[in-house]
């Protein structure tokens, strides 16, 4: 994307700046002190701090920012996140999983070190995202903090991104229909970026409407987010993307793309995007840099 963000600049540089805020504090979370057990959070560095979009603490952030939340409160939420998604591709890139070897441009966790270190790495990214959203630096409020304990915990186990995963294993022999996919996708992807987008709205104790905003954007947006996600499979550059590509066509997967056509997989992602910008009316010009990232999210190559 080129165009100018309303922050006075370009989004892809906003992003960036986000990331990078993101990144110090996961560095100050995870220290090295150079011990035996010390490797497994080198490993958890090497899968956190590894580069990627960093999407989904942008949507903590800019939620938080609706609500006036303090910087630390909404980074140390917006860190949680990542840490989750981060130990999310960690598992899923294994040998017993989507057994992959590059991921952010790099050889997967796995690879890198060995598959018992990944699988605790990837464990206690896991467990390290709770602890710190259960931390009183996140929020003095200890309500709220349940509150950020629970949605995630929803969001990332059984009733969301570990199901979608379930389900999408369960699924391998099968030919899945439209309804299918798009119940596994809501899961396995959605879930966790509705809580990325409802997060600010729990910190900042928003107003039901307010935070049923945000629910409806994260609902279309991570829909559209999973379509792309698709067309990138098909349609995308390995080195650009730093993973592998064609993985759904060669396992004989359905996906958006394989139901729909390439043709019209884009202009339903397009809709979807533009759906959940207007879901945010409310928040006027204050929810721009989240109607940027809807933007963002159809456009990317990555
Ligand atoms: C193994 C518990 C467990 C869950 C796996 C999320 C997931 C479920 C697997 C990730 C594999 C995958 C390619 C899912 C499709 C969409 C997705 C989550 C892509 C990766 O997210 P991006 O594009 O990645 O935001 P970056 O690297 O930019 O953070």
């Amino acid at each position: 994307m080129s165009g100018d963000s309303p922050m006075g600049g370009n989004f892809k540089d906003v992003l960036m700046a986000n990331a990078e805020a993101v990144e110090e504090v996961l560095d100050q979370l995870m220290p090295v002190d150079g011990s035996p057990e010390g490797r497994v959070t080198e490993a958890m560095r090497y899968a956190a701090l590894a580069g990627g979009k960093r999407i989904r603490p942008f949507m903590v952030t800019a939620s938080a920012s609706l609500f006036g939340v303090g910087k630390i409160c909404a980074l140390r939420t917006a860190a949680a996140v990542e840490m989750a998604h981060s130990y999310s591709l960690v598992h899923d890139d294994l040998p017993a999983m989507d057994d992959d070897d590059l991921r952010r441009g790099k050889p997967t966790c796995h690879i890198h070190y060995d598959e018992a270190t990944a699988i605790l790495a990837g464990d206690a990214l896991l467990t390290k995202a709770f602890q710190v959203l259960g931390e009183e630096e996140t929020h003095s409020d200890p309500a709220v903090r349940a509150e950020l304990v629970v949605e995630m915990a929803k969001a990332i186990g059984d009733e969301g991104m570990v199901g979608g995963q379930m389900f999408d294993l369960m699924a391998q022999d099968r030919t899945l229909n439209m309804p299918e996919i798009t119940h596994l996708q809501r899961l396995k992807t959605g879930k966790l970026i509705g809580f990325s987008c409802e997060a600010g709205a729990i910190l900042g104790k928003a107003p039901e409407k307010a935070r049923n905003a945000l629910i409806a954007y994260a609902h279309d947006l991570g829909l559209a987010f999973q379509i792309v996600d698709d067309l990138l499979d098909v349609e995308g550059d390995e080195k650009e993307m730093g993973k592998k590509v064609g993985k759904d066509l060669s396992a004989g997967k359905e996906t958006f793309v394989s139901l729909m056509g390439a043709d019209r997989a884009r202009a339903q992602a397009d809709m979807l995007a533009g759906q959940a910008s207007n879901h945010l009316d409310l928040f006027a010009e204050k929810a721009d840099s989240l109607k940027y990232l809807a933007e963002f999210v159809i456009k990317r190559r990555t």
